[in-house]
């Protein structure tokens, strides 16, 4: 597939990239495996930098202005990751033998491999995530200590928008505002991770900062749905991100010369983040084409955002790892939840060819049973 896509960039240099960028394969396992677009590619090759740990990367200045406005939030910090994001967060919020309130189908909670407790001394408290990705607010109220010496002390409340085990579910400004309500009252803080946070500003069709604007910290990732290589941008207030600065410091991810990371950030800013619509077009498509075959059923009718989730009839006698060994053999690459439900992620480097193929393999792999 030669990349001709709309924001992915073009003239001579695109032309003589699309070998690094030609996606032959189909890849629905994450929007993770997101290549870099042509444009992004440039990018980096021209960026301006320096050492940012010394605060004189002016490409990651750049983006961390850029990513703070989007936010209509005062400072932002450029970390390695989501989970870096959301680690450093945790540590700048909280003291050891704290507790932070969340999900328990959160990625903080059960995919960031424990981090907040083995590295920050924090206790989590976890609390069921509704199947629409929220936290019932009676379960938050309920979950908020007393001040007793026997318990640890509740300092942050933690969301996720879109809500990735949820189905790519998204949590509306208002559901925002109501969690915020409550923090105040208490005088906890609140994080969202937000690293598919533009997805849902393109769902709800609002500004990004309407769904940032209750919460005293995000973070969001360049390297999902926005095609970045790397990177994921934590923001909040000026005084908090100071701390956040000396947190990724202490967990190595003060980086140097990392203006060649953020020229492909600032490019997924302001080039990505308005294709994210035809993402969720194709996984809606997707997902009626897959709801079609008997043997399977979605969890979410229709997907949320960018991401089918579905079941397989244990009683058509295939399982996942069939599913997966049948259509890796046509070049599609998939992942598996247990033996019988699957998350598949549509992004920029699927287009309608792709999904047809995908509809077309499952059809195969399903009635070959
Ligand atoms: N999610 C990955 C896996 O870790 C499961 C994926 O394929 O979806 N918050 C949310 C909501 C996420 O989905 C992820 C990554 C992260 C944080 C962590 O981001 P990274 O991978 O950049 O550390």
């Amino acid at each position: 597939m030669p990349d001709t896509k709309q924001g992915a960039g073009s003239g001579a240099w695109g032309a003589e990239s699309d070998q690094q960028t030609d996606m032959n394969w189909i890849d629905l396992r994450s929007d993770t495996v997101t290549h870099p677009t042509p444009e992004m590619r440039q990018a980096m090759a021209q960026a301006e930098v320096g050492d940012d740990v010394f605060g004189d990367d002016p490409t990651v200045l750049r983006l961390e202005k850029l990513a703070a406005e989007r936010m209509a939030m005062p400072a932002a910090v450029f970390v390695a990751s989501g989970t870096m994001g959301n680690l450093a967060a945790v540590l700048s919020h909280c003291q050891r033998g704290d507790e932070i309130i969340l999900g328990d189908k959160s990625h903080t909670y059960l995919y960031e491999a424990g981090g907040v407790s083995a590295l920050g001394g924090v206790h989590t408290r976890a609390i069921p995530n509704q199947a629409d990705g929220t936290l019932r607010l009676e379960d938050i109220q309920a979950a908020i200590r007393a001040d007793d010496e026997h318990f640890p002390i509740s300092r942050l409340i933690v969301l996720e928008n879109t809500h990735n085990s949820s189905g790519g579910a998204v949590l509306t400004p208002d559901y925002m505002d109501s969690v915020s309500a409550i923090a105040k009252e208490h005088g906890l803080k609140l994080h969202l991770d937000g690293a598919r946070i533009f997805n849902a500003s393109a769902v709800l069709r609002v500004p990004v900062s309407a769904l940032a604007e209750s919460v005293d910290s995000v973070t969001f990732c360049l390297s999902k749905g926005l095609c970045a290589p790397v990177g994921s941008v934590l923001c909040g207030a000026e005084e908090f991100i100071q701390r956040a600065r000396r947190a990724r410091k202490q967990l190595g991810g003060g980086m140097r010369q990392a203006g060649i990371l953020a020229a492909a950030g600032i490019v997924a800013l302001d080039k990505m983040v308005d294709l994210l619509s035809e993402d969720h077009a194709r996984a809606r498509r997707l997902a009626e084409g897959l709801q079609a075959l008997p043997a399977i059923s979605l969890e979410q009718d229709p997907p949320p955002s960018n991401m089918v989730y579905l079941k397989l009839d244990p009683k058509a006698g295939i399982t996942t790892s069939d599913i997966i060994q049948r259509l890796g053999k046509d070049g599609i690459k998939l992942i598996a939840r247990d033996e019988y439900r699957m998350r598949l992620v549509v992004h920029y480097w699927i287009d309608e060819a792709a999904i047809d193929r995908v509809i077309q393999g499952f059809a195969r792999a399903t009635v070959a049973s």
